[in-house]
């Protein structure tokens, strides 16, 4: 028997990055609903991040996108970001709203977009640069919508020489991460949409090139947890882009569909070597979600209460006893084990662990009646769309 006393330690390490874009108003392709309270500039989107680590000290990061978080002095917005108590983390390309890039970015077959969009990227890393970011998360909308569209091999060879260029320019401490997606904006064939297309692209860079997972991109029924445990296996898992989905790629509140799949991954994380800050070398625990109809600062603690409340009860799993019972060859014993980890109710012990860390024992009812909603939504008019340009 594992008990919370023994994860405590293991919990302080959880870090986990929120996006500045689920700040922002967003919608499907139907509407986009505003928000009272909606950002308004890069800072703004920076200081509701930060209220989401102060409330509940699991956020110390926020990812900022390109060009939808372009500011003039990058280095300022990381002075603000610090004065605020957090940091600036992944930076996030962006080759998908540009005219240029219907036909495709790094994969292009024309060498002047494909020199724009790796441009493109040269600008990320003087910002990263700036910020003092690891990371350089890449995914690309680029694909085919019809059969003998484009040629599929051509454009793989393209992207491997493309992100050549691109890996070339990074620091010695930053990364390039690759992330997949099984389809959308492209139907046909999407350049890079699983794991093992991501995982031959990076591993054909070196060291500092590794994948992201976002676990709203597979197809219904596939076991996502496999896939950790072999990225984590391989040493070229870079970090997570969490959301939960019922269909495709959603973009809802984590461990809002499915909290038992959240919690088989986490497993693995736990397996893998468990939770290690960025700064240590750590898997980045990215949000990648939007809030179409909720608040989104809310929307956010939910998240990143969601992931913790999972990763304590990864951590109490029994793992000795599993394994004797594995060894067993005891099908239903290891079974029932796993099972008694995951409807653990932590969440009285996780309200101890919180006040004894400094933070309130319950975040939500604290941010609730704080009046930093209220304040937002006198101070802010016009808050604009994620994303928009
Ligand atoms: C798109 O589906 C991906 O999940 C990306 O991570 C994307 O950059 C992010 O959703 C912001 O648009
Ligand atoms: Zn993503
Ligand atoms: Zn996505």
């Amino acid at each position: 028997m594992t008990t919370f006393d023994q994860i405590s330690g293991d919990l302080a390490a959880l870090e986990i990055e929120v996006p500045s874009w689920a700040y922002g108003n967003s919608g499907t392709r139907f509407k986009v609903f505003g928000t009272p309270g909606t950002p308004r500039t890069p800072e703004e989107k920076v200081a509701d991040a930060a209220t989401v680590h102060r409330f509940t000290g699991l956020a110390p990061s926020v990812a900022l996108h390109i060009p939808w978080d372009k500011v003039d002095d990058y280095a300022a917005l990381r002075s603000y970001a610090e004065d605020q108590g957090i940091a600036l983390g992944t930076i996030n390309s962006n080759t998908f709203q540009d005219d240029d890039y219907k036909l495709g970015a790094l994969t292009h077959a024309d060498a002047k977009i494909r020199q724009k969009a790796i441009d493109h990227h040269f600008e990320c890393i003087e910002v990263m640069n700036a910020t003092g970011s690891r990371d350089l998360k890449i995914w690309l909308a680029e694909g085919s919508n019809y059969p003998g569209q484009a040629d599929m091999r051509g454009r793989q060879d393209r992207l491997a020489e493309s992100l050549a260029t691109i890996y070339e320019r990074l620091g010695e401490d930053q990364r390039l991460v690759l992330e997949y997606k099984f389809f959308e904006p492209a139907f046909y064939h999407t350049d890079v949409p699983d794991w093992g297309t991501s995982f031959a692209q990076v591993s054909a860079l070196g060291d500092r090139a590794v994948v992201c997972l976002d676990t709203g991109h597979h197809a219904p029924g596939t076991n996502i947890e496999f896939i950790v445990m072999q990225l984590l296996r391989l040493g070229k898992l870079g970090s997570f882009d969490f959301n939960s989905r019922f269909y495709a790629d959603d973009d809802l509140i984590v461990g809002a569909a499915d909290p038992f799949q959240l919690f088989r991954i986490l497993v693995e994380v736990v397996r893998g070597g468990g939770f290690k800050p960025v700064k240590e070398g750590g898997v980045a625990f990215m949000l990648d979600q939007c809030h179409n109809i909720e608040k989104k600062i809310p929307g956010q603690i939910r998240s990143v209460l969601n992931v913790q409340e999972m990763s304590a009860r990864a951590l109490l799993l029994d793992t000795d006893a599993l394994a004797r019972a594995q060894e067993d060859g005891d099908v239903l014993l290891a079974n029932e084990i796993f099972m008694d980890a995951f409807y653990t109710d932590v969440r009285a012990d996780l309200g101890g662990w919180r006040e004894d860390h400094g933070l309130p024992a319950d975040p939500m009812r604290a941010y609730l009646a704080s009046g930093y909603q209220e304040q937002i939504e006198a101070a802010r008019v016009g808050g604009t769309q994620a994303g928009w340009l």
